[in-house]
């Protein structure tokens, strides 16, 4: 059986992921494509668990490495449960974040040291990677307008403007280092052009993927 597709989508509060994932999902589902739509923290029952505490504004005396663990945790049970078994059944696997955003939130914005994180995310990866990311980059301070505009903040909503820019900062530096893997989109177009910039850069990717097949 062929091997699927791992793409993960990231991004500041409020950039558009979930909007744009499903998406997505329509466009490849309506090419005969098996897709599996999950997120992060969550996409298992344990993990949603965990992200129930991650994201609960009563938590507010979480330490930034228990906060850095519990990510972790909930990312190894996903791996092991949902993202692994389904690329391997050959599904284009897509992911609301990833561990990208561990990198982003709590090493931007918490500054917790690198080395950690990167130790981290390879006990929990295992060495599962996306074949591509999704980064949709947008103002903080536009994205927090989004987010404020739903409703109530939610733990990591709640942090002040700085702390999202250095996570909208670490997260384009991700970018920069690995472009081959992270496409940078613009989010603060409309749904439909973002939608379809995200559109032009997957086809192009399973294109030529199945140019080579
Ligand atoms: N986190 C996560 C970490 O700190 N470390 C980690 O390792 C991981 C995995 C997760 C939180 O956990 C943190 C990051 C997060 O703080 P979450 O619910 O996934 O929580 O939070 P978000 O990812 O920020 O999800 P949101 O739903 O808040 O934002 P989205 O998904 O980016 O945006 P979306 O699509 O819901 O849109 C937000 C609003 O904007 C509008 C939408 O209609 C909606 O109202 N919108 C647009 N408006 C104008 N123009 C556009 N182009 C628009 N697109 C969407």
């Amino acid at each position: 059986m062929t091997r699927g597709l791992f793409i993960t989508f990231e991004g500041i509060e409020g950039c558009g992921k979930t909007t744009q994932i499903r998406l997505l999902a329509d466009h490849l589902r309506a090419s005969g494509r098996a897709v599996v739509l999950t997120r992060e923290p969550g996409g298992t029952p344990a993990a949603e668990a965990i992200r129930a505490i991650l994201l609960d504004p009563a938590h507010d005396a979480l330490s930034p490495t228990a906060e850095l663990l519990l990510y972790a945790a909930a990312r190894a049970q996903h791996v092991h449960q949902v993202i692994r078994p389904a690329v391997a059944a050959g599904a284009v696997v897509l992911c609301d974040r990833f561990a990208d955003s561990t990198e982003a939130y709590q090493g931007g914005g918490r500054s917790l040291p690198g080395n950690i994180i990167t130790a981290l995310r390879d006990i929990a990866t295992d060495g599962t990677m996306p074949d591509c990311t999704i980064l949709l980059d947008l103002p903080a301070a536009e994205g927090l307008a989004r987010s404020r505009e739903r409703g109530e903040l939610d733990r990591i909503e709640g942090e002040p403007l700085a702390f999202h820019e250095r996570v909208r900062a670490a997260f384009l530096k991700i970018a920069a280092r690995e472009p081959e893997r992270v496409a940078i989109v613009d989010a603060a177009a409309t749904v439909e052009t973002v939608a379809s910039a995200v559109r032009a850069r997957i086809d192009a990717m399973l294109g030529a993927r199945e140019c080579t097949a």
